[in-house]
């Protein structure tokens, strides 16, 4: 067996189990809303190296990366069996992305990828990626993935144009994946569709986000709600209504769209979404929250102003720059979340919080005036209140 072959080996297999074994620690960046953690809890470096490399010293002298993996990102999140679960979007050095199981025992460290990623049965022979997996634990028992299904729009001229639909699998293990047909909707493209965990009006219902085109969302108004009487032949069947618009001079002037499932709470669903502005240097995406009524999902009830989560330090920094975005949250008996949000499209973090602080934020938190001088003036009845504290 070759020298280079075994060193190089060594290296990479220490190096793997430090970063999988690594502990994790709260950031001292403090907002008392939710705690920020030092490190990713998922990198290209978390993908097992026997997914890279061939361990063959006969075909792989030089132990050299076979099939790299570019990034980690966008994952849906589920809690099982005392276990977190994320549903990774995993991207190779050739740019398709696929799904992968990553587990851990405390939600924050530790999460190591199963031996296989998720093979999805290939049903639709125009696809050409997946990614971003939305889990719904849904009333039904089916555990749902709901993500974006990409294909070549044959009708254009150009080489890149895109299509983007919903497509959906269920499982009831993460092993095991069922196809279902992709959600068909009046809307000629949907991303970031999430499958509600309830039945409403006895239906299976969807948040949708309607784009004209595969990057613009264009006449699309914001994240929408629909209804669909069936889940194993999915069309809304009802009209989307907006229920998080995009507005003007906002987080979410050019598009946003629903992120991890709605997080049933005493006051209400809360929802933990991404917002996109354009900026001099490209589209900046952020987090922010809203929240709809119990009895009626399709009914925003609080706006807290403004961004949630923005890309922090070295988060600001990836493929795609300035961009957080999230797919997955774990919410335990106890009232603890776990929310998993991806940097930049490069590497996936934990915040953590709980039901209580999330509920405090969504629905103490003023809403966006939408002028700056009313902004100021919200600003001054905060700073007033402010006073007899200070002594002032
Ligand atoms: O690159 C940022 C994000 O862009 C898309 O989100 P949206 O459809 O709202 O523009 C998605 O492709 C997402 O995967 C990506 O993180």
């Amino acid at each position: 067996m070759s020298s280079i072959f075994e060193e190089n080996k060594t290296k990479v297999v220490e190096k793997y189990e430090q970063l999988i074994t690594r502990k994790n620690k709260v950031s001292d960046c403090y907002n008392g809303i939710y705690d920020r953690y030092e490190y990713p809890v998922l990198t290209a470096d978390h993908i097992p190296y026997y997914w890279k490399y061939d361990l063959d010293p006969q075909t792989n002298p030089y132990f050299m990366e076979r099939l790299g993996i570019n990034a980690v990102l966008n994952s849906g999140a589920i809690y099982l069996n005392g276990k977190y679960y994320l549903v990774a979007r995993v991207e190779g050095n050739d740019r398709k992305s696929f799904f992968a199981v990553a587990e851990s025992d405390n939600g924050i460290d530790n999460f190591r990828f199963w031996d296989y990623p998720v093979v999805l049965p290939d049903t639709q022979p125009e696809e050409t990626n997946v990614y971003d997996m939305r889990l719904t634990q849904h009333e039904d028992g089916w555990i749902y993935g709901v993500f974006c299904s990409e294909s070549k729009d044959t009708s254009s001229n150009d080489l890149s144009a895109a299509t983007a639909q919903a497509g959906i699998v269920r499982t009831k293990d993460l092993k095991t994946w069922e196809r279902l047909p992709n959600l068909k909707s009046k809307s000629p493209q949907q991303r970031n569709v999430v499958l509600h965990p309830e039945f409403v009006d006895g239906k299976y219902a969807f948040y949708t986000r309607p784009q004209d085109d595969f990057i613009q969302t264009g006449s699309g108004g914001g994240v929408c709600f629909g209804l669909c009487e069936d889940i194993t032949n999915p069309v809304i069947c009802t009209e989307e209504v907006v229920i998080s618009p995009r507005q003007y001079h906002t987080i979410t002037e050019v598009k946003n769209g629903a992120g991890a499932v709605p997080i049933k709470t005493p006051k209400g669903w809360i929802h933990i979404a991404h917002g996109v502005r354009n900026t001099a240097a490209g589209l900046r995406y952020v987090i922010y929250v809203f929240a709809t009524d119990l009895n009626d999902p399709s009914k925003l009830i609080a706006s807290p102003s403004g961004l949630f989560i923005a890309p922090h330090g070295s988060e600001r920094v990836g493929d795609v720059s300035n961009v957080v975005f999230t797919n997955g949250a774990i919410v335990r008996e106890n009232g603890d979340v776990y929310i998993y949000y991806a940097s930049s499209d490069t590497r996936v973090h934990v915040a953590t919080t709980t039901v209580d602080k999330l509920m405090d934020y969504t629905f103490n938190t003023p809403s966006d005036p939408l002028r700056s001088v009313d902004c100021v003036k919200q600003r001054c009845i905060l700073i007033e209140k402010n006073m007899k504290f200070l002594n002032k």
